[in-house]
Order: structure tokens, then sequence, then C-alpha cells
């Protein structure tokens, strides 16, 4: 059974206003995972006036990846903000940040209240309808360290969650993951799960989901070994090991 957290009451500043925000949560009894649900993080109301800001303030781009010779656009919209200098890399694609927005900052510093830890950036998905996705992959690049904390906040239309251990195939859940909820990932989640965001053939509303990261300053000789082959060369990220090419958008 999943575990109930304690409440957890704070105000949202978005823009003038603020909101009170009270948070249940639950723990996912998942093996090696530490994983928590927030599934009203942020009350209905709220998430309605962040995703109007940010549907309108965010700066989206349309990245590609080149598979088998191949340039396949990404089936979904993505954005990258965060403090000056910390760029992001995976797949192949490097995000430089923009500078952070107020509404940016405000959510901020409600994930970082709830997950006890400060973040240094965002990466932001548009899911236009139920055909943009994200393939199985860990959040486990360099960059992030060891045991990454990630907040992941979803806005719009709900969007099934689901994840699979790396080693058990056997082992797999998945939530839906609506409006105004908040999930953190921790621990050593990312060492032993991977996660995906499906496509659906149901008619879904467009989603915003924000997943906040730190990203270190490291010297490569630092990596984790998990990233290091026997020559200490990088091995490349199997972030996209199980893109669907035929379906890509
Ligand atoms: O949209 C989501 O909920 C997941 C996004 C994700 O996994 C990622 O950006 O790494």
């Amino acid at each position: 059974m999943p575990q109930q957290l304690s409440l957890w009451n704070k105000n949202l500043a978005v823009g003038s206003k603020t909101f009170p925000i009270t948070i249940s949560g639950e723990k996912l009894d998942l093996p090696n995972a530490e994983i928590m649900f927030y599934s009203q993080g942020i009350p209905q109301s709220d998430a309605d006036c962040c995703f109007q800001q940010l549907a309108t303030e965010i700066i989206w781009r349309q990245d590609s990846i080149t598979l088998y010779q191949k340039s396949i656009a990404l089936p979904r919209l993505t954005a990258w903000y965060g403090d000056p200098g910390k760029t992001y890399t995976y797949s192949g694609i490097e995000m430089l940040p923009t500078p952070w927005t107020p509404t940016l900052l405000a959510i901020k510093s409600q994930v970082e209240a709830l997950a006890g830890v400060q973040f240094n950036s965002v990466l932001l998905n548009l899911y236009r309808h139920g055909r943009d996705s994200v393939a199985w992959h860990s959040d486990d690049e360099p960059e992030l360290g060891e045991n990454p904390t990630i907040a992941s906040v979803s806005l719009g239309g709900t969007r099934r969650f689901c994840l699979k251990h790396r080693q058990q195939r056997h082992l797999r859940h998945h939530l839906e993951l609506t409006h105004g909820s908040i999930l953190l990932m921790l621990g050593c989640t990312q060492h032993y799960w991977q996660h995906q965001i499906p496509k659906t053939q149901k008619l879904v509303p467009p989603r915003i989901n924000l997943t906040f990261r730190t990203i270190l300053d490291f010297e490569a000789p630092f990596l984790p070994r998990r990233w290091q082959s026997q020559d200490n060369s990088l091995s490349e990220k199997p972030r996209f090991e199980s893109f669907p090419v035929g379906s890509a958008k």
C-alpha cells in the first residue's frame, strides 16, 4: 500500500497572485526506487493559471535526433531554462539555458520546498496531442550526478507515465499524471528504472511537463563509472534505445 505523507501548506506566487497549496503525497511501493507522487500537488485553478502563463511565455523548440543516418523530429516540443551556464546534453542534443521566467521561478520554489533540494534548471516538454510522447529512458546523464533528484510537474491533459525495471523486466508500474500533479524521483531510482510517456489514441488536451533538475559542475575524470567504458571513453547514452522509428513525429 502507498505510504501516506503529512500535509504540506505553502503559497504559490504566479505573477501578482499567490495561492495556498496543500499537498498530500504517496510513496510508490516499488523495489530499488524512491518515487513520491502528489496527485494534487498544485490546486486546479492554480495549475490552470500556470498552464496559461507557460503556454504563452515559453519559447519552444523542435529538436531532432539522427538515427540510421536519418534526421527524426522528436515527438514533442522542448525547452530548457535555468541558471547561466547550466547546459544540458542528451541524445546528442545540446540545450543552452534560457533565463528563468517569474512563473518558472514561482513553481521552482514550491517544488524545492517539497523536494528539499535546490534546482538550477528545468526541462520542459510540450505534448501537443496523443501522438506526442517520450521514449523509454532514465534521467541519468552524467551532469545530473550519481543519484539525482528530479521533480516533475504536470499541467494540462492527463497522460500515462510508465515505469519498468532495467534488470527485472517483469517489474512494471504506471500512473496517470494529472493536471497539477507532482512526481519526485530520488535516490537510486534512475539506476534501476526507466520511464516513458507512451503515445495514446485517446483525444487528449495538450500537456506541459516540467522536470526540475540540478546540473552539477563536473570534470570528465569524475564521471560515474557506468558512463565510462574500459578505455575510459564515454559510452553512448541509451535514451532512445527503443525509439519507435516509424512512429516518430
Ligand atoms: O513528461 C513527462 O512526464 C516525462 C518527461 C521525461 O521523462 C523527461 O523529460 O525526461
